[in-house]
Formats: structure tokens, C-alpha cells, sequence
């Protein structure tokens, strides 16, 4: 079993020119590997702390030299002859040295820049997939691309409330066709856009993000780009939307305000009966984040209403962590969670959120970033977690495309053992 020998990491930028956290784990058996970190805009306020410098003369503030000494001077010293294989050892190290709630003393970002690449590494002294190093011998399932490819909210300066309008090809009948169906769409929708005269510009997660004249006008638009590329909308494609209401939430009694689209304010049950209308009109399978983190009596209600229909995903809600998950499944809040590794800060807890949530029959979906980097781990993760289905963003921008290319490298690997199916 091979032991890790140096870890050291470095300051390198996100997709979105910020600064961000890679790491390299080198093991004695000469295994070298590096992973880096992604970094959100619309985080949950009870994510795990994501360390930047604070100092005013570098990248305004956004540096992370702290969690890269942090990785150098603290972590790798502590871990320096262990075996790479015991993860969840490692991973329990870090958070004991850092022993805070939050992560906040060393960074999120620089455990889970470790944490990725010591699994990164083993993975690789045991010449075995990542995928298969960490889902086993029955990871062969390929995720059904939820392509977001409209953007709003905080991930574009549009006139759309609701962060991602996705494409989901639900009737593929395999990974790389899948992909083809919602890539294929998305450049129809290009080619709308452009005869309306609106901007093909893209935003944060590569989707378009013009002035559409609604909310609703862009889950229409969508629907027809879905027609107009060959497409049955609800059977070849469906859709699935983040609201992501937390960036338009007024306060703790659930009031929020729709003021990009010029919508106005609207309440919590107010979005629950929005949802059940645009989920009559709609192919909607899955719907993210459709109050605030803060909003649990709403969100219940919304899957009261709705979570016979969709899939009723909690993001900032629940932050990949087990305490707040498993207060949802007690409650009834959704039927399943988003799982993000940064938000909770190492693999091994990750990993643990994913267990929750199918031991008690709730889906999982699996998500980057909105600043990312061309380390495609999440495509190996999805795989290994047997989620079912995936967002890293459109067919455009690298960083989101690299995680669809390596899935499509796993799905050639896999051959005739691979799955693919919604649900
Ligand atoms: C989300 C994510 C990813 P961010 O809200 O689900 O799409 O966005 O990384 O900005 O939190
Ligand atoms: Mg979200």
C-alpha cells in the first residue's frame, strides 16, 4: 500500500478569474496527481468556509495564500506516511486539526483540495479508475446530463430571477447520446435567440443569458428550442430548473422579490402555486432550490404540493450536510438533495450525504460549481455515487465541458456494462 510522501499546493484561478486552491499528492510508490477546487456565487450560509486572504491588495481580497500555507505548513505534515487508501482516516485528520464546525480555522478549500487528491492519487497507485476506486466494481452507471442552458440570477446580469433553466435528456438511450440531444438544443436555442435579436452571450455555466421578457419566457423559449432540434419535450427532453431563491429572498417569513424580471414580490405559497403551473404547462422533472435556506415551513409545502410530480431538490438548504439533510428527510422538506464536495469540504463526508439520502429513498443530484476549473473529479464522483444524473453546466466554457468529455471517456471505457436511465 502506497503512503503519501509530499503534498504541497498552490494558488491557481477559477473560471471566473478568481483565485482558487490546487493541490499535489505525491505517494512513495512515485504516484503523483494533483485536484483543485471550485468555488460557488450563490452559497448557503451554513456551507463550509471557503478561506480567502481577506487582503485588499490581491485579487480584492480573494486570495487564497492562507489555505495554501494552511495545505503546506499544517495538513501536509500531519499526513505525511499514511496510506493513501484510508480516505476516511485522512479526511477525519484534517477535520480533527482543523476542529471547528465550519472548516473555517484551515479552509474548506484546502481540505478538500487534499482530500481530492489523495483519492485522486490512490486511486491511481491501485491503477484502477477513479470512478471505480470510489464507487467499486458496480459504478457503471453514466449521470443523464442536466444541461443548464440558460442562465440567470447571480450567474448573469439578465432579466431572469431563476439561476438555471437545464435541458435533461430523459429518453437517450445512453450517455453520449444524451449529450447530443441537449447539445444539439442548446445550439438550436442559439439560433432563437439570435432571430429574436436578444444576446447569445453566455453566462457563469456557459448557458445564454439574454433579457428574456419573463421568467416564463425562457422555460418556453427552451421548450421550443427542444421542438425545433427533432426533440419531444417530456419524452426525448424534459427540463429542470434552480431557482436558486435565496439570491431573491426578502427575509425570514418568506417573502421574496422577483424585482430582475419585474415580477414583484410573491410569498412562498405564491412559488408553490407558480411551480404548479408551470409544471402542468411544462416536461419539468426536477426543480432545485425553489425557496430559501431559510424558508423549511415553505419548502415543505412546495413538496407537499409537488414531490409526487419532481424531483424537489434542496441546495442551500440542507449544503450537503448530514445534520441538515437528515432534519429534511424528518420533515418532509424535499425528496432529495444536491450534493456539492466544497460545500461540506471533504470526500468522505460527501460520500456520507449521498448514503443519507438513499438509505432513506431520497434522490441525489450531483452538481459543480459556479466557478470551476478544468479538474473534471466530479465526473468521476457522479459516476461513483450512482446519483442517476448530473449538472456541470452547457456545451460551452471549458471547465463545464471538460467534466461531459471525461464522462464520455468513462462511458467508451465501461462499453456494453455502461447504464444509462432516468429515475
Ligand atoms: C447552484 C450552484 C451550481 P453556485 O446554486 O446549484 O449550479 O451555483 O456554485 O453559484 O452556488
Ligand atoms: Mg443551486
Amino acid at each position: 500500500m502506497a503512503t503519501i510522501s509530499k503534498i504541497r499546493a498552490m494558488e491557481i484561478l477559477d473560471s471566473r478569474g478568481n483565485p482558487t486552491v490546487r493541490v499535489f499528492v505525491e505517494l512513495d510508490d512515485g504516484t503523483y496527481s494533483s485536484a483543485s477546487v471550485p468555488s460557488g456565487a450563490s452559497t448557503g450560509e451554513n456551507e463550509a468556509l471557503e478561506l480567502r486572504d481577506g487582503d485588499s491588495s490581491r485579487y480584492a481580497g480573494k486570495g487564497v495564500l492562507r489555505a495554501v500555507s494552511n495545505v503546506n505548513e499544517v495538513i501536509a505534515p500531519s499526513l505525511i506516511g499514511l496510506e493513501a487508501s484510508g480516505q476516511a482516516l485522512i479526511d477525519g485528520r484534517m477535520i480533527e486539526i482543523d476542529g471547528t464546525e465550519d472548516k473555517s480555522k484551515l479552509g474548506a478549500n484546502a481540505i478538500l483540495g487534499v482530500s481530492m487528491a489523495v483519492a485522486r492519487s490512490a486511486a491511481q497507485s491501485a491503477h484502477i479508475p477513479l470512478y471505480q476506486y470510489l464507487g467499486g466494481v458496480g459504478a457503471r452507471r453514466l449521470p443523464v446530463p442536466c444541461m443548464n442552458i440558460v442562465n440567470g440570477g447571480q450567474h448573469a446580469d439578465n432579466s431572469v430571477d431563476f439561476q438555471e433553466f437545464m435541458a435533461v435528456p430523459i429518453g437517450a438511450p445512453t450517455f453520449r447520446e444524451g449529450l447530443r440531444y441537449v447539445a444539439e438544443t442548446f445550439h438550436v436555442l442559439k439560433g432563437i435567440l439570435k432571430d429574436r435579436r436578444l444576446s447569445t452571450g453566455v453566462g457563469d455555466e456557459g448557458g445564454f443569458a439574454p433579457n428574456f421578457s419573463s421568467n416564463e419566457d425562457a422555460i418556453e423559449t427552451i421548450v421550443l428550442a427542444i421542438e425545433k432540434a427533432g426533440y419531444k419535450p417530456g419524452e426525448h427532453i424534459a427540463t429542470a430548473m434552480d431557482s436558486a431563491a435565496t439570491s431573491f429572498v426578502l427575509d425570514k417569513d418568506g417573502e421574496y422579490d422577483l424585482n430582475r424580471s419585474r415580477a414583484g414580490k410573491m410569498n412562498s405559497d405564491d412559488l408553490v402555486a407558480l411551480a404548479g403551473e408551470w409544471i402542468d404547462k411544462y416536461p419539468i422533472v426536477l426543480w432545485e432550490d425553489p425557496l430559501a435556506e431559510n424558508d423549511w415551513e415553505g419548502f415543505k409545502r412546495f413538496t407537499a404540493r409537488h414531490g409526487k410530480r419532481i424531483e424537489v431538490v434542496g441546495d442551500d438548504i440542507f449544503v450537503t450536510n448530514t445534520r441538515y439533510i437528515a432534519r429534511g428527510i424528518k420533515e418532509g422538506t424535499a425528496n432529495s438533495a444536491l450534493i456539492k464536495l466544497n460545500q461540506i469540504g471533504t470526500v468522505s463526508e460527501t460520500i456520507e450525504a449521498v448514503r443519507m439520502c438513499r438509505d432513506s429513498g431520497w434522490r441525489y443530484f450531483l452538481s459543480h460549481r459556479s466557478g470551476e476549473t478544468e479538474d473534471a473529479f466530479l465526473a468521476d464522483f457522479a459516476v461513483a455515487m450512482d446519483g442517476g444524473h448530473l449538472k456541470t453546466g452547457s456545451a460551452s466554457r471549458s471547465e463545464r465541458v471538460a467534466k461531459y468529455n471525461r464522462l464520455l471517456e468513462i462511458e467508451e471505457e465501461l462499453g456494453k456494462s455502461a447504464l444509462y436511465y432516468w429515475k
